[in-house]
């Protein structure tokens, strides 16, 4: 019998709503095992409430039949991440990553006030394994992401939103995915799943909007990106909606 868990980490606009009929359908017998919960969940709950609350829950979903595949915990390999972020980055070969060099990567640039751990600007692979070990103890298989799209000030409408794994984490995680509302908002999902959510890890972040064929967003924000996201329980402000604002 397969058994997944999914701890839950709510944000603004995501509701129990949305994830009840998605557990049901693939659900044979579903449990709902609430830790941690400092008041109840009804079929939804409200924006405020769901801003203050930082672990929700932990869901078991037990006998799954279906025929899209259940998101697993990341499996991360340190060593092989780090290697792979040599490989990458590492131009001078001297196995650190510089602060130029850590430039070529808007991920892991987005992600260094968490794995710089001794604040000299630079990566260590005992600083990047030991970050890889936090992703590991927060055994999430999901966390909730939702961000919001500005732009001089205004809502980015219908923009598609990537988070693209960093090239040495793409064995371990997958991309995600969402389009901008009338608000310049989105809720992202991995890719083809109907469950909201995205893997903890670092990522690069793409956003695009096509107007009459042509991309409307500079380059720097899509395919020359300078923007990256990092997801993990501890990230400062990924409770609330993250704000990207496409300023030139
Ligand atoms: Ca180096
Ligand atoms: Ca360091």
């Amino acid at each position: 019998m397969a058994i997944q868990l999914y701890r839950i980490l709510p944000l603004r606009n995501i509701e129990v709503s949305e994830w009840l009929p998605f557990l049901n359908c693939r659900s044979a017998i579903f449990a709902l095992c609430v830790s941690q919960i400092r008041s109840g969940i009804g079929m939804s709950i409200s924006s405020a409430f769901a801003q203050r609350l930082i672990l929700l829950s932990t869901f078991v979903v037990c006998g799954c039949s279906s025929t899209e595949e259940p998101v697993a915990v990341p499996s991360f390999d340190a060593n092989s991440i780090w290697s792979q972020a040599l490989a990458s980055l590492d131009k001078d070969g001297d196995k650190l990553l510089s602060e130029e060099e850590i430039e070529a990567s808007p991920s892991l640039t987005a992600a260094m006030p968490t794995t710089d751990k001794d604040g000299d600007k630079q990566i260590s692979d005992t600083e990047l394994k030991q970050r890889v070990e936090e992703y590991r103890d927060d055994y999430l298989a999901l966390m909730p992401f939702a961000c919001l799209v500005v732009q001089d000030g205004y809502p980015v409408v219908d923009a598609t939103v990537r988070l693209v794994p960093a090239s040495f984490m793409s064995d371990s995680i997958k991309p995600a995915i969402g389009k901008t509302d009338s608000e310049g908002f989105t809720v992202l999902a991995i890719n083809g799943m109907e469950i909201p959510g995205v893997q903890v890890g670092m990522y690069r972040v793409e956003i695009s909007k096509r107007d009459d064929g042509e991309e409307a967003i500079a380059a720097q924000f899509n395919s020359e990106t300078k923007l990256g996201q990092e997801v993990a329980s501890d990230v400062e402000g990924i409770e609330r909606d993250v704000v990207f604002e496409l300023n030139e």
